[in-house]
C-alpha cells in the first residue's frame, strides 16, 4: 500500500525493514572482544551494545529487524535468542538472526554491502518499501521515524545519518561528507586522514554514523551493480556511497535534539572510550538517560535477587557511592565508588574499588585496591591484589594498560581456566 503522506511516520516505519550489522571485529578493544563480537559487549550495568539499536527500532515502531552476524557470534546469538526471541512473526514482528551462511555465494560476508547482498532474498520476502541499515556498534537513543520521514520527504534514494565530530576524532575513523545547502551529499571519503572541515565550524566535520536508509529497489540495484564490480571491497563507506552520490539523490540527515532529548552517540571502539562511556553513567546527571520510561532499553536479564550491601561487624561498611549496581551483587564490608557493577558481582571486606567497570560474575576477594580498571566477566581477583595504582606492576602481571592508564583484566590474564 502506498503511504498517503510522509507525515504519517507510523506508516513509514511499518514499511521499513531494519538490518543491524553486527559482525564486526572491534579489534581496538583487544581481549574484550577475543571471545565476543563488539555488539555483544556489555555496557551500562545491564545491557549489551546491540540492545541500543534494537531498542531504538522497537521504540521507533520498526518491528521487522534482521541482525547480521559473523565474527565470534556465539555470545551475541545466545543473547539475541534469550532476550529478543519472543517476537511473533504472525503479528508482523520479528527479530531474525542472519548468520553468514554462504547461501548466496561461496564466501563469508566480505564487507558490509556484501552482508546485505547475501540476504537480499530474505529482505525481499518482507516486501518493505525502505531498508534501514544500522551499525550494531554504537550506544545512542534515536527515533528512526524522523530519519525515515526525512528520507521520504526529500526524495532521496539513500539517506546517510551524520553528526558533527571534531576533526581529530574523525580522522581515520569515520566516513566524512560534504553537503550542499539542502543536505544533498556532494562528496564522501571513507576514513580520510585529513577530513574536510564544516564551512561554519573549522574544528569539526560531518561524520557518517554508519546508519543508512535506502529505497528498497534502489538498494538492490546498487548491491547487484557493486557485486559485479571487480575492484569493489563490497563496503557501503568505501564503495557504494562514493559510487552513487554523483548520479543519484543521496542526502545526509543530521542526528540532533529532535531525535531524542540528548544528542548522545558513542562509538565505544577502544578500551579508553568503552571505560569512559561507562564512567559517564555514574555522573550525577549522565549524558545518556537510561531511566526514561518513554524510551526503554530492553535487554535479556537473568532472574536475580536484589543487590545487597552489608555493614559487617567492627565497622566495615559495605557501600557504593556514585555507582550503578546490578542485580545479584553483594558488596560486603567493601567500598565501591564511581563504579559500574554488572550482575552477580561480589566485593569482599576491606576492598576498595573505584572508577571501574566490573562485568558480570566477578568476585573481588578481601583487601584488594582497584582503580580505573575494566574487569572482564568471571574474573576472580585474589586477596590483596592491587590494580590500577602502578603501571609497571599491572604490566608485569600481564594486564593491559591503555594510554590513559585504564587497566584491562581478563580471566586468561589471571591464569583462570577458559569458560566456567
Ligand atoms: P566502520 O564501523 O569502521 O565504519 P565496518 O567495520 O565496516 O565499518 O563496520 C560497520 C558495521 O558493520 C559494524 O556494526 C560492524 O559490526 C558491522 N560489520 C562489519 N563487517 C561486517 C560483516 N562482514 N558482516 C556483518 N557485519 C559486519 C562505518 C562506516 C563509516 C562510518 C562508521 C561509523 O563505513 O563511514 O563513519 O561506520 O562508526
Ligand atoms: P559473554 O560473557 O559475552 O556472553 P562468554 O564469556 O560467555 O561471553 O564467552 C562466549 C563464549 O566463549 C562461551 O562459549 C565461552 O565458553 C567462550 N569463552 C569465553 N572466554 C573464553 C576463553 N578465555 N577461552 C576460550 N573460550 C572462552
Amino acid at each position: 500500500m502506498e503511504n498517503p503522506s510522509p507525515r504519517y511516520i507510523s506508516n513509514l516505519t511499518k514499511d521499513t525493514y531494519a538490518l543491524i550489522l553486527a559482525g564486526g571485529r572491534g579489534s581496538r578493544l583487544y581481549e574484550l572482544t577475543n571471545w565476543r563480537a563488539k555488539p555483544a559487549l556489555y555496557f551500562g550495568g545491564k545491557f549489551r551494545i546491540i540492545d541500543f539499536p534494537l531498542s531504538n527500532c522497537i521504540n521507533s515502531g520498526i518491528r521487522r529487524v534482521g541482525v547480521v552476524t559473523q565474527y565470534k557470534s556465539h555470545s551475541l546469538i545466545r543473547h539475541l535468542v534469550r532476550g529478543w526471541g519472543h517476537f511473533k512473526k504472525e503479528l508482523g514482528e520479528s527479530v531474525e538472526i542472519l548468520p553468514a551462511s554462504q547461501r548466496a555465494s561461496d564466501d563469508w560476508y566480505l564487507g558490509t554491502a556484501d552482508a546485505v547482498f547475501q540476504n537480499i532474498d530474505i529482505i525481499r520476502d518482507e516486501l518493505p518499501k525502505y531498508v534501514m541499515i544500522l551499525s550494531g556498534d554504537h550506544i545512542y537513543r534515536m527515533d528512526y521515524g524522523n530519519l525515515i520521514a526525512r528520507h521520504a520527504e526529500s526524495g532521496a534514494k539513500m539517506t546517510v545519518c551524520c553528526m558533527p565530530v571534531p576533526l581529530e576524532e574523525a580522522a581515520g575513523q569515520f566516513g566524512v561528507m560534504s553537503v550542499d545547502e539542502n543536505m544533498r551529499i556532494e562528496g564522501f571519503a571513507e576514513k580520510p586522514e585529513k577530513p574536510n572541515p564544516l564551512p561554519n565550524d573549522a574544528t569539526k566535520c560531518l561524520a557518517s554514523m554508519g546508519n543508512y536508509v535506502f529505497d528498497t529497489e534502489f538498494l538492490f540495484e546498487q548491491l547487484k551493480r557493486d557485486s559485479e564490480t571487480s575492484s569493489s571491497e563490497r563496503d557501503f563507506g568505501k564503495d557504494i556511497i562514493p559510487a552513487i552520490i554523483k548520479d543519484h539523490p543521496v542526502y545526509a540527515y543530521a542526528f540532533d535534539e529532535s531525535d531524542q532529548r540528548e544528542v548522545y552517540w558513542r562509538d565505544v571502539g577502544t578500551l579508553d572510550s568503552f571505560w569512559m562511556a561507562n564512567m559517564e553513567l555514574v555522573q550525577p546527571v549522565p549524558a545518556l538517560n537510561l531511566y526514561d520510561k518513554r524510551w526503554p532499553i530492553w535487554t535479556y536479564q537473568e532472574q536475580l535477587p536484589p543487590a545487597k550491601f552489608v555493614w559487617e561487624e567492627d565497622n566495615r561498611r559495605g557501600s557504593a557511592i556514585n555507582s550503578v549496581v546490578s542485580g545479584g551483587c553483594i558488596i560486603s564490608g567493601a567500598t565501591v565508588r564511581k563504579t559500574v557493577c554488572f550482575s552477580n558481582v561480589r566485593v569482599h571486606s576491606y576492598s576498595e574499588v573505584e572508577e571501574s567497570v566490573v562485568l558480570p560474575d566477578v568476585e573481588i576477594k578481601r583487601n584488594c585496591r582497584i582503580r580505573r580498571a575494566i574487569i572482564d566477566r568471571g574474573c576472580i581477583i585474589p586477596e590483596g591484589m592491587v590494580i590500577g595504582h602502578s603501571k609497571q606492576d599491572d604490566e608485569a602481571r600481564g594486564f593491559r594498560v591503555t594510554e590513559k592508564g585504564v587497566v584491562l583484566v581478563t580471566r586468561e590474564m589471571l591464569g583462570l581456566p577458559v569458560g566456567y
